[in-house]
């Protein structure tokens, strides 16, 4: 009898792709892609040769003129955050904010925290550690010859883009969803939570008192990129998940579609009931006095 119920059990476990139930889990999510290989990739700036930036240039050229244009093209939220990370954590043109500091700021702010990775993560393992929130950083520097625009991430993406974001509530919570969306996700409905991720956390833009700005970190970080998409160029459609998750996308240039946002709230319920329709054998609940995945109707 004892053989048959573990039979059962071992079955129903195969429907569902593997997941982390609790953070320490998150060490064997660690799978990296080789995406961008500056030796091998024709379209990669750093073809050909092995010039990196200089650390200490990141902020003063990256930093100085995307601060410049954060006033009139980033939205609040980011605002207010970039502000206390400048008063707080170091960020400044002549400085590189310690990881861990920054990681202690966020914590403090939204519980999210930050995690040093070697390279590109597979899309299954980023968005599994969004849902303990849990922020995976590059901690490379873009390329010497494109400081404007990198078709990768690196430091000054992670710091510039995605941590003043973090540290808001209801986006750390959409944050937190999409992750927690994917767990045990098939190969497919990651697919198109990451392309939700792209055109959101990555490219996403608000409309804040009739105006729109950026919240992406993908804009947030590339003066060139944050000039485009807000000027008449890109195709601009309200944010509408079922359509956001299918739209085709690059990595090497600007994009020529961006979805707005009427606010982080809209856009956290209106991917909440996208999320609803995955079908899964189970649901999810984060449990964050352990840290841990409740299943709730598990099998
Ligand atoms: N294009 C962005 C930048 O230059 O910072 C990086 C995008 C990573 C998805
Ligand atoms: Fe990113």
């Amino acid at each position: 009898i004892k053989r048959v119920t573990e039979d059962v059990r071992t079955t129903k476990e195969d429907k569902f792709h593997w997941f982390p139930r609790k953070i320490c889990e998150l060490d064997k999510c660690h799978h990296l892609v080789t995406k961008f290989d500056p030796d091998l990739d024709l379209d990669h700036p750093g073809y050909s040769d092995q010039v990196y930036l200089p650390f200490l240039t990141f902020m003063k050229e990256v930093y100085s003129t995307l601060k410049s244009l954060y006033p009139t093209h980033a939205c609040k939220e980011y605002l207010e955050a970039f502000n206390l990370l400048e008063k707080y954590c170091g960020y400044n043109e002549n400085n590189i904010p310690q990881l861990e500091e920054v990681s202690r700021f966020l914590k403090e702010r939204t519980g999210f925290q930050l995690r040093p990775v070697a390279g590109l993560l597979s899309a299954r393992d980023f968005l599994a550690s969004l849902a303990f929130r849990v922020f995976q950083c590059t901690q490379y520097i873009r390329h010497a010859s494109s400081p404007m625009h990198s078709p990768e991430p690196d430091c000054c993406h992670e710091l510039l883009g995605h941590v003043p974001m973090l540290a808001d509530k209801t986006f750390a919570q959409f944050s937190q969803d999409i992750g927690l969306a994917s767990l045990g996700a098939t190969d497919e409905e990651i697919e198109k939570l990451s392309t939700l991720y792209w055109f959101t956390v990555e490219f996403g833009l608000c409309r804040q008192n009739g105006i729109v700005k950026a919240y992406g970190a993908g804009l947030l970080s590339s003066y060139g990129e944050l000039i485009h998409s807000l000027s008449d160029e890109p195709e601009v459609r309200d944010f509408d998940p079922d359509a956001a998750a299918v739209q085709p996308y690059q990595d090497q240039n600007y994009q020529s579609v961006y979805f707005v946002s009427e606010s982080f709230s809209d856009a956290k319920s209106k991917l909440r009931s996208y999320a609803a329709h995955i079908k899964r054998p189970f649901s999810v609940k984060y449990e964050p006095y352990t840290h841990s995945i409740e299943l709730l109707d598990s099998p």
